[in-house]
């Protein structure tokens, strides 16, 4: 079936916040001449409760689509509606009516999210048990253990290593520092943020069961203590776990008996962003309060001052080379991930001598070295820094110097966003369609809100929801991207547990990658469904370019809808 060029209804498929903008959009060919085009919402009675017109908002390139938009507002009554679309042509003929399948306009929309990507980072556990008390029709037993792994050959150490624990990555059984510390960075910035989100967050005094997979800090906890254990005893810090060749689509037990996993690293990267994440945790553990929490807040600075140093001393120890049974993520730059470091360390530590004896100038420089991004990446790491300067409550001159000098830029990262989703009919600011595009959207979001947790300018918060109704369903191949959360969700993600676990629905809460116009798994035979870059996506379990999901990729969405919750 070939999507393009036909009309559609593009709307939020889960639907949208009560005390938020309502827009969705009507794609149409673009040579069609339109005389009118009108829309009504329905209630579940089919009742007309808001009418209006469609105002053309522009032509897409990558769909080859010209769309219209509609903004029900001032509609903010919890409850169940559908859109209903009349367009008519240049002779006054019907050219399309249709109407949309029902959605909801509800208080809370976000948290309910929240709380399914939360559980999402449960369901990724590695090494331990998930009991039907807690993950339902997807329990499963222990595997990956981890606990006793060797070193891999291209290490030429000996002995073993216990790197038990911590999520996998993505579709793969693979765990990985890098990416497995900007998904926790960016989870811990959301906590940081959204202390007032307690009942779902943690929150003050919480205690660590691990068995509360509702509470995000306890989630959280579950990676930053296999953080911990990656970490040598010089300070350095491993890289990843992986096994010698790509697992097929079996079971996480079956992998266990198939494959040997291997210990390898360490990198300059690895150990930067070890340092950086295990310094905001101190940040938020601390502030969480309780001695459990305060004695692992403790142990995560005291780790991540060791990985600084080790850093400082090995500044240009490459990644392992080796992407025979894992992903690479392998990154030559390292002078964002040790802006990070600094940055986050500059905040904890209150002897600063080892960030040397102008730590103030240092982050000037690490500044004009890093400019600020729309968003950040497993590879780009910097805005990580710049916003801990920026959200720093440090009221010594020279730390209001680095918060006033952080702010300015990250709004003018947000003014720069809004002005990319001005020109672009589906209202992005992404300009290609990248492997984990929805990943990299719902960084711009984030960075959107953290604008807008100071400015209180609501048109940052209003561009933020516009992004997450892309993700939702408002996108050129209606579909709402996160599993479970609609009835256009992806059913068959490229993910090792949701393909052998034999249970029809996927685990819910997982974000998938989304359109990727460069299709690096056109070997596969994905059936994608047009040659145009927007319609880079399929809902095929073949399909890792497009539809896989990963930590990096959920970890800021989830944060979008923390902060949307609760700021
Ligand atoms: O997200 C990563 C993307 O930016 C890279 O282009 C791609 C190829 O190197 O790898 C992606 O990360 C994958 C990782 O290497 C292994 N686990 C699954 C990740 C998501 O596809």
């Amino acid at each position: 079936m070939d999507c393009k060029q036909e009309f559609s209804i593009r709307y939020n498929h889960v639907g949208y916040g009560a005390g938020f903008p309502k827009v969705f959009y009507v794609a149409m060919p673009m040579d069609v001449g339109v005389r009118e085009a009108t829309f009504r919402i329905l209630d579940v009675t089919g009742m007309v409760v808001q009418e209006g017109s469609l105002a053309r908002r522009g032509d897409c390139g990558y769909t080859e689509e010209t769309l219209f938009k509609g903004d029900f507002t001032a509609l903010s009554v919890p409850g169940k509606y559908k859109i209903a679309v009349q367009v008519l042509g240049t002779d006054g003929n019907t050219l399309y009516e249709a109407e949309s399948f029902l959605f909801e306009i509800s208080d809370n929309l976000f948290e309910r999210e929240l709380r399914a990507n939360i559980k999402s980072f449960y369901f990724q556990r590695t090494g331990v048990e998930l009991p039907a008390e807690f993950a339902g029709k997807w329990a499963r037993p222990a595997a990956h253990m981890d606990d006793n792994l060797e070193f891999h050959r291209i290490m030429d150490r000996e002995g073993t290593w216990n790197a038990h624990g911590g999520w996998y990555d993505a579709g793969d059984y693979g765990k990985y520092i890098v990416n497995g510390g900007v998904s926790v960075a960016t989870l811990l910035l959301a906590c940081e943020m959204c202390p007032s989100t307690a009942g779902i967050m943690g929150g003050n005094g919480f205690v660590p069961s691990f068995e509360q997979p509702c509470s995000l800090l306890d989630e959280i906890r579950f990676e930053l203590e296999f953080f911990l254990r990656m970490q040598d005893s010089d300070g350095g810090v491993f890289f990843k776990v992986t096994p010698d060749h790509w697992d097929g689509f079996v079971k996480p037990v079956d992998s266990d008996v198939m494959q040997k996993r291997y210990i390898m690293g360490k990198s300059t990267t690895s150990t930067l962003n070890f340092a950086g994440a295990l310094a905001q945790a101190h940040r938020v553990y601390k502030a969480a309060g309780g001695t459990d929490n305060e004695s692992f807040a403790t142990r995560c600075l005291a780790a991540s001052l060791r990985a600084y140093r080790w850093a400082l001393e090995n500044p240009a120890v490459e990644w392992p080379h080796n992407t025979e049974g894992s992903g690479g993520y392998g990154d030559e730059h390292v002078e964002d991930e040790f802006f990070w470091a600094r940055a986050m360390l500059y905040r904890e530590l209150t002897d600063l001598s080892p960030l040397g004896d102008a730590p103030e100038a240092l982050l000037m420089q690490d500044m004009a070295k890093n400019p600020v991004e729309a968003g950040l990446s497993w590879r780009d790491t910097q805005n990580l820094g710049w916003i801990a300067l920026a959200l720093n409550d440090d009221t010594s001159p020279a730390a209001v110097a680095l918060r006033e000098k952080a702010r300015d830029a990250i709004v003018n990262a947000a003014e720069a966003i809004l002005s990319l989703q001005r020109d672009d009919a589906y209202s992005l600011s992404i300009r290609k369609f990248m492997w984990g595009s929805n990943g990299e959207i719902a960084n711009h979001a984030l960075t959107l809100l953290v604008a807008y947790s100071w400015t209180h300018d609501r048109r940052y918060r209003d561009a933020a929801v516009e992004l997450v109704n892309f993700v939702y369903g408002r996108n050129p191949v209606n579909v709402s991207f996160v599993t479970g959360s609609a009835w256009s969700s992806p059913v068959f993600p490229h993910h090792r547990i949701c393909h052998s676990d034999g249970i029809v629905d996927p685990i819910p809460g997982l974000l998938v990658g989304g359109i990727n116009s460069d299709r690096q798994d056109m070997h596969r035979k994905p059936q994608y469904p047009s040659e145009l870059p927007g319609f880079s996506y399929t809902d095929e379990r073949c399909s890792f370019a497009s539809n896989e999901t990963a930590i990096n990729w959920n970890a800021p969405l989830t944060a979008v809808l923390a902060m949307l919750v609760s700021l």
